[in-house]
């Protein structure tokens, strides 16, 4: 096992995130601005500006770091996935599918713009995150930028978040078992965390095994915060609300605690930012440091 005491002492996770995320917000405002219609574009700045963690573009600018690539090489994949996952959201809400009111903090867009205008939204941020990739990635060497859209379009297509949709949509209400559970959260959440870590690295200069690596490292993660959620589930109910435990046991949603039991869970938790770390040993400590955080920031979280 690594050591990385000395690096833990001195890495700030929060701090670093937060910086990042300020850049972050930045160029995605500069990347949607208001023009002719107005409508469209205020819809689509309303959920891609509203606050949300940015957990997928930090991915992708500390991955490019990791080969010594600058933010300004990654900044255009980096907004490019966050476009990916708000549109994901966008129509995520609406009435077709989870029919929810809310959503970081303020009425979903189709509440607030209307369900015509809520799709349309969604399609204009899909198409804008591959427009904005091909655009504005300078400096970066042409073929790399091929290779990061066609990474970022199977991460979302129909072999991505799309199939992961599908198949979250058609066990609703059912028991699943654990391949349908891990292929559902591996599609629907994994796949775009995974294309921010590989798409950082490809604009970053890494090689091909490298590349693999960094996939193997946000596929764990991907998966850890699905089960740490899941868990998270369960004993929050406890705690937090005074109630009886298991909220998450009677509800019939399929989660790892219901299928493995909350301390197998746990156990698979603890495998799974195990394998991650894994995956960054052989990489400079100092470069490496933010990810190797955030996959514990992850796997210890509380809420
Ligand atoms: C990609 C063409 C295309 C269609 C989308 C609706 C749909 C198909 C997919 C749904 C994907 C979905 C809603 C996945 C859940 C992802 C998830 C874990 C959301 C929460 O992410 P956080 O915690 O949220 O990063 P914030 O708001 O902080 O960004």
């Amino acid at each position: 096992k690594r050591d990385t005491t000395e690096v833990s002492e001195q890495f700030k996770l929060k701090e670093y995130m937060a910086e990042k995320a300020r850049r972050v917000n930045d160029a995605l405002d500069r990347a949607v601005p208001v023009r002719y219609p107005e409508k469209i574009h205020c819809s689509m700045r309303y959920s891609l500006l509203a606050p949300g963690k940015r957990v997928r573009p930090v991915l992708a600018l500390a991955s490019c770091e990791l080969f010594r690539g600058d933010d300004a090489a990654a900044m255009p994949v980096a907004c490019a996935t966050e476009m990916l996952h708000v549109m994901s959201l966008i129509h995520d809400d609406l009435p077709c599918m989870d029919n929810d009111d809310l959503r970081r903090g303020q009425p979903t867009n189709h509440r607030a713009f209307g369900e015509d205008t809520a799709i349309l939204a969604g399609d204009a941020l899909l198409s804008l995150a591959f427009e904005h990739v091909a655009a504005r990635s300078s400096g970066v060497a042409p073929e790399r930028v091929v290779w990061a859209i066609s990474e970022l379009g199977n991460a979302v297509g129909s072999e991505g978040m799309v199939a992961g949709q599908v198949m979250d949509v058609e066990s609703q209400g059912k028991l699943v078992d654990l391949r349908v559970l891990e292929y559902i959260h591996i599609h629907k959440t994994g796949r775009l965390l995974e294309a921010a870590a590989v798409c950082g690295a490809i604009v970053g200069g890494a090689d091909k095994a490298d590349v693999e690596k960094l996939r193997s490292y946000a596929r764990s993660i991907g998966l850890l915060f699905q089960v740490v959620d899941d868990i998270l589930d369960v004993t929050k109910t406890s705690t937090e609300l005074g109630k009886t435990a298991g909220k998450d046991l009677a509800s019939d949603k399929t989660t790892y605690p219901k299928l493995l039991g909350l301390d197998k869970a746990r156990e698979f938790a603890q495998t799974l930012v195990q394998k991650a770390e894994g995956e960054l040993a052989g990489f400079d400590d100092a470069r490496a440091a933010p990810l190797y955080h955030l996959a514990r920031y992850i796997a210890h979280r509380q809420n």
